[in-house]
């Protein structure tokens, strides 16, 4: 097969119109989509390597860990923790936060879920690595978890990728999104999208059906009438798709739009939501803004939240704009 002639990542980030961001930056995230290819390897081997099923530990969350989880987890610990671009790191896995001894402390906070959409990993559907950089704030002292607590609009990039039919690593560093393909052979990321834009309309949404019954009245109300479809008041025919992997989801929503929901529900009142703030709700609202969509948890932009902890959860409604504007303005009349 021809070698792409599109841009590497490298490349991609060493073109003029990145020329204002800092060569640590550019190389932690070269870093990281290296450690993504790690794992894209590891995922496309499964049962070959005896990386399927579970681990038999479980996380801070009480979920219980798959081999994938701890393995991407680990490739990732392992690959930055000696490369004087961070000073701390925290993970959907791991209780408290990494932090990076001297000599090889750096300036910035890389938080990230290894492998999301555990459920898919044993039935072959696509899973994805997603994470989120931040300054550390102080560059003198020990880094702490009270460092990581900033607003989502901090971070300074953010990203995934994607291990499905092909490898997409896809990334923002504040001016607009990007998507690269693994190429297989040269095992490069090669610039397949510039400028992703997600359509501010769509009639495709996404959400656990199988929560109806707990759902809150404006989401109740927002679904009931995307399935009344052309004879209901939104006067056109919706379509559904639910991956259960975010990233995955979010992928669809960046190439073509829709809207995406994992909300708060009546089964556990004081749990805010399913997803995690830090690791898959901020960086994924960053992309989606990045690509003129937006991202709230019912009544508020998600990127503005302060958060309070480090695993702290959150309701996820982003993708199309009108959408969401639209599911806003339920939650506020409610
Ligand atoms: P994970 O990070 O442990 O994989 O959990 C998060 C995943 C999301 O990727 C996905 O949207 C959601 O959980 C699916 O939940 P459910 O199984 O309730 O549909
Ligand atoms: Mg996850």
């Amino acid at each position: 097969m021809s070698q792409p002639t599109s841009k590497t990542f490298r490349e991609f980030l060493n073109a003029d119109q990145h020329a204002h961001i800092h060569q640590d930056l550019k190389d932690l995230l070269l870093d990281v989509a290296n450690s993504c290819k790690k794992i894209s390897h590891a995922v496309h081997q499964g049962a070959l390597a005896n990386l399927l099923g579970s681990a038999g530990t479980g996380n801070v969350q009480g979920e219980t860990q798959q081999k994938l989880d701890i393995f991407a987890n680990d490739v990732l610990l392992e690959d930055h923790s000696r490369k004087g671009k961070l000073a701390a790191m925290a993970s959907e896995e791991m209780d408290s936060i990494y932090a990076i001894q001297k000599p090889f402390q750096g300036a910035f906070l890389l938080l990230f879920d290894p492998l999301d959409g555990s459920s898919n990993i044993d039935v072959n559907v696509s899973i994805g690595t997603i994470f989120s950089i931040l300054k550390h704030p102080s560059s003198s002292s020990a880094p702490t978890e009270a460092d990581f607590l900033q607003v989502g609009t901090n971070q300074v990039a953010a990203g995934y990728a994607l291990y499905g039919p092909q490898t997409i690593f896809v990334v923002s560093v504040g001016n607009g999104v990007a998507m690269f393909t693994l190429d297989p052979e040269s095992q490069e990321f090669y610039l397949t999208q510039a400028n992703v834009q997600i359509p501010k309309d769509t009639k495709e949404f996404a959400i656990n059906m199988s929560n109806m019954r707990h759902w809150d009245a404006p989401v109740s109300r927002y679904v009931s009438e995307c399935l009344a479809g052309s004879t209901g008041p939104r006067q056109k025919d919706f379509n559904m798709r639910w991956i259960a992997s975010m990233v995955a989801d979010v992928h669809r929503i960046l190439v073509r739009g829709g809207v995406f929901m994992y909300p708060w529900d009546k089964r556990e009142p004081d749990k805010p939501g399913k997803l995690r703030l830090m690791y898959e709700a901020n960086p994924m609202s960053f992309l989606v803004e990045q690509a003129g969509g937006a991202s709230i948890n019912g009544q508020q932009r998600i990127l503005d939240i302060h958060p309070s902890k480090l695993h702290e959860r959150v309701s996820v409604i982003l993708g199309s704009a009108n959408e969401v504007n639209l599911i806003m303005k339920y939650h506020k009349s409610n």
